[in-house]
C-alpha cells in the first residue's frame, strides 16, 4: 500500500469518527476511479489544503442564525495568504493561487448527501473537474490534484452532484478562486483594501430566518429559482467604508438563476477590465453590464474626488423580465398565472435592485492610472478558419430544456460530443423559438478551456439585456438570449476525459440541460 493510500484511509476513519458516522450511511463511489492514480505519482504540491463541506450556522438577518451548508478550508502547505475567510459569510474561503502552482485539494464531505465540486473556469484534469459520477458520500474524502495553467482571473468553485447542484449551491456551497500571474502583477491594480470581492446571490427566508428553496414547482424549474433578497458575500445590502480612491471590484454572479444588469449609482462609469477568463486587451467602459449566473466581471471603480461620506451604490438596473425568463402561451409572462404556477418570488428577474453601498472616507488612496493596455494574450486570439463547426440547439421539448436535442445521461456521449484533445471547434448555441412560446435566456458554460465569442446574431434588437452584454475576452459562460445564435470558438483541453457543458441556470442544469463531451 502506498503511503498516500494509507494516509487517505486514516483520514477517512478520522472523519467517520468525528461525526459518529457508522460508515453505512456513506455511499460508495459510483465508479472505480482513482484520482490519485490519474494524477500520477511524483506529484509534489506547492499548495495543499483540506476543503470540508459541512452544515453550519451563520448570522445573515437580525435575530436567529441561518442554517447553511458551507465549505471551510484548512491550509496544509503553501503561502499563508492562500486562504482568506470572508468575515460573516457562509461562502467558502477565497482561494488565491498563482499560475504555475501545483495544487492538491482534499475534499472532505460531511454533508448528509453525496457531493463533489467543480473548479469553474479552470483547465484541470478530468479527475479534478468534479463530474457528478465522482460524487462521494458523507465521511469520504476526494483528493484532486492539478497545476494552475489558467491566466490571472476571477474563477470560483461550487458543487456539481447529479440533480443537486442548485440545492447545494443555494445552501451556501460556493467560493471564489483568484489566480494571479506575472502579466497581471505588472499592472499594479488596486489591491488589499482597494480590492473588493462581491459574490451576488439571491435567497428567500422564512419567518425564522431559515433558507427557503423552491418546492420543485413547474414554473420555478422552468424559470429557475429567484429569491427575494439579494446577498453580497452572504450579507443583505452591506455598506463598506472605503477610501476615496481607485478600487478593483471583482463580481461573481453566484445566483441560481437571477441575471443582473450591473451599474453604479451617481452615473459613476463602469470600467470593465476582465471577464471569466482574465483581463481584456484594454479597458471597456460600459453604462451597465449584464452578468448571468456563473459569469464574473473584473471592474475598476474611480472614487477619487468624492467628498467624505459620499455613497455609491452597486445596483441592478431594471430590464424586461420576459427578456430573460420563460414566456409561453399560458399567459405566464409575469401574468396572474405566474403565482398559481408557483412562480414564487415577488422580486422577478428584471426588478431594479440596490445591492451594496460604498461610503467614502476622508482618506485618499495611492495614485493610480488606468492602464491603456491590459493584456496582449487577449489580442492574440486567432479566429480559426478550419475549426470543426457544430450546431447546438437550445430547445424546450417534452417539457424539458435540452442541449443539442438531448438531456443529461451520466455517461452518455454523442458522436458530435467526442472531440480531439487540443482541437479547435466552433459550437453554435442556437436559442430556438418554441411553438408554445417557452423561451429563456440560457447562460451556457463549458468546462475545461476558456472560449471566445465569435459572433452573436438574431434575437430581438429590443432585448433590454443586450446592451449590457460583454462578449470580449476569454469566457467560460456565455448568455444566449431568446432567438439568438452565439458562436463560440474553443480549443479543447489537452487533458483527455469526460467533461461537461450545460446551462448555468442551476434548475435548468439539474433538470438535464447538461451534456458530457469526451476529449480523446
Ligand atoms: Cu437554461
Amino acid at each position: 500500500m502506498h503511503r498516500r493510500d494509507l494516509l487517505r484511509l486514516l483520514s477517512l476513519s478520522v472523519l467517520a469518527g468525528a461525526t459518529g458516522c457508522d460508515g453505512q450511511s456513506a455511499s460508495p463511489r459510483p465508479e472505480a476511479f482513482s484520482p490519485q492514480a490519474a494524477a500520477g505519482t511524483g506529484f509534489v504540491p506547492d499548495v495543499e489544503m483540506v476543503l470540508m463541506a459541512a452544515p453550519d450556522e451563520v448570522s445573515v438577518l437580525p435575530g436567529a442564525p441561518t442554517r447553511v451548508w458551507r465549505f471551510t478550508g484548512r491550509l496544509l502547505k503553501g503561502p499563508a495568504d492562500t486562504l482568506q475567510t470572508l468575515p460573516g459569510s457562509y461562502l467558502g474561503p477565497v482561494i488565491r493561487l498563482r499560475r504555475g502552482q501545483k495544487v492538491r485539494v482534499r475534499f472532505a464531505n460531511q454533508l448528509a448527501e453525496d457531493s463533489i465540486f467543480h473548479w469553474h473556469g479552470m483547465d484541470v484534469p478530468e479527475s479534478a473537474d468534479g463530474h457528478p459520477r465522482l460524487a462521494i458520500g458523507r465521511g469520504h474524502e476526494y483528493v484532486s490534484e492539478f497545476e494552475v495553467t489558467n491566466r490571472a482571473g476571477t474563477y470560483w468553485y461550487h458543487p456539481h452532484p447529479h440533480m443537486r447542484t442548485g440545492a447545494q449551491v443555494y445552501q451556501g456551497m460556493a467560493g471564489l478562486l483568484l489566480v494571479q500571474d506575472a502579466e497581471e502583477d505588472v499592472l499594479a491594480l488596486p489591491s488589499g483594501e482597494a480590492e473588493l470581492l462581491c459574490v451576488l446571490q439571491d435567497r428567500r427566508f422564512d419567518a425564522r430566518n431559515q433558507l427557503v428553496f423552491h418546492s420543485g414547482g413547474m414554473m420555478e424549474m422552468m424559470n429557475g429559482f429567484l429569491g427575494d433578497r439579494i446577498l453580497v458575500n452572504g450579507q443583505p445590502q452591506p455598506t463598506r467604508e472605503v477610501d476615496a480612491a481607485w478600487h478593483r471590484v471583482r463580481v461573481l454572479n453566484g445566483s441560481n438563476a437571477r441575471i443582473y444588469k450591473l451599474a453604479w449609482s451617481r452615473d459613476v462609469p463602469m470600467v470593465v477590465i476582465g471577464g471569466d477568463g482574465g483581463l481584456l486587451e484594454k479597458p471597456l467602459p460600459k453604462q451597465a453590464l449584464t452578468l448571468a449566473p456563473g459569469q464574473r466581471a473584473d471592474l475598476l471603480l474611480d472614487l477619487t474626488g468624492l467628498a467624505a461620506g459620499t455613497e455609491v451604490h452597486l445596483e441592478s438596473q431594471a430590464f424586461v423580465g420576459a427578456d430573460a425568463s420563460v414566456g409561453g402561451m399560458m399567459g405566464m409572462r409575469g401574468g396572474p398565472m405566474m403565482g398559481m404556477m408557483g412562480g414564487g418570488s415577488n422580486v422577478p428577474n428584471g426588478a431594479p435592485l440596490r445591492m451594496m453601498t460604498l461610503r467614502t472616507r476622508a482618506r485618499k488612496g495611492p495614485a493610480f492610472r488606468v492602464p491603456e493596455h491590459l493584456s496582449s494574450f487577449d489580442a492574440a486570439w486567432p479566429a480559426s478558419a478550419d475549426a470543426t463547426i457544430r450546431r447546438v440547439p437550445l430547445t424546450f421539448q417534452r417539457m424539458e430544456w435540452s442541449l443539442g436535442g438531448r438531456t443529461f445521461e451520466m455517461r452518455d456521449v454523442a458522436p458530435e460530443e467526442t472531440v480531439a484533445a487540443g482541437s479547435t471547434h466552433v459550437w453554435e448555441f442556437m436559442n430556438l423559438p418554441n411553438p408554445m412560446g417557452m423561451e429563456a435566456a440560457h447562460p451556457i458554460h463549458m468546462h475545461g478551456r476558456q472560449f471566445r465569442v465569435v459572433d452573436r446574431t438574431g434575437g430581438r434588437a429590443t432585448n433590454t439585456l443586450r446592451a449590457g452584454l460583454v462578449d470580449a475576452g476569454w469566457r467560460d459562460t456565455v448568455l444566449v438570449l431568446p432567438g439568438e445564435t452565439v458562436r463560440a470558438q474553443v480549443t479543447f483541453t489537452r487533458h483527455p476525459g469526460l467533461y461537461l457543458y450545460h446551462c448555468h441556470i442551476l434548475e435548468h442544469e439539474d433538470m438535464g440541460m447538461m451534456r458530457n463531451f469526451r476529449v480523446t
